[in-house]
């Protein structure tokens, strides 16, 4: 079932050069390829509709701060099973937990800058690429 989501490689990893190598095991899989992309400094507004569901938190503000801190890659990815499949990619929130093999497992330790935001769901793919790219359909 061919699928398309939204994934975001957040600030952290543009500033670490990391996005050619994220991207890199993204275009590897079988089918799976970039149908949108841009690197982007994301605004409050725009963050606050993609992590409505966090607000009130703890850890809201200083997520809405790190994700505003520098330039973002935002992309579209379609293929075969592509949301649990980035999902899998990325590995769990907290890149302790992650196993290696796993973009977080591979590359993070601090759960905040976990290098890799995909949509987890049908529902939210939708939302979330209407979100960035309100143009694409
Ligand atoms: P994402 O939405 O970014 O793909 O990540 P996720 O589903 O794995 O994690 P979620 O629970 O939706 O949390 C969103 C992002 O908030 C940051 N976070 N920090 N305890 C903390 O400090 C904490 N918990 C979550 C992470 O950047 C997480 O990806
Ligand atoms: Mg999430």
């Amino acid at each position: 079932m061919s699928q398309r989501t939204l994934v975001l490689l957040k600030p952290d990893a543009v500033r670490r050069g990391l996005v050619g190598e994220i991207i890199g095991r993204i275009e590897r899989k079988a089918g799976w390829s970039v149908a949108a992309m841009e690197l982007r400094t994301l605004d409050r507004a725009t963050l606050e509709q993609h992590y409505a569901e966090h607000e009130g938190r703890p850890f809201y503000e200083p997520l809405m701060e790190f994700m505003a801190s520098g330039p973002s890659v935002v992309m579209v990815v379609e293929g075969e099973r592509v949301i649990e499949g980035i999902r899998a990619l990325a590995g769990p929130t907290d890149p302790i937990a992650a196993a290696p093999g796993s973009v977080r497992g591979d590359f993070g330790t601090i759960v905040r800058e976990n290098l890799i935001h995909a949509s987890d769901s049908e529902e939210s793919a939708e939302r979330e690429m209407k979100i960035f790219f309100p143009a694409f359909s």
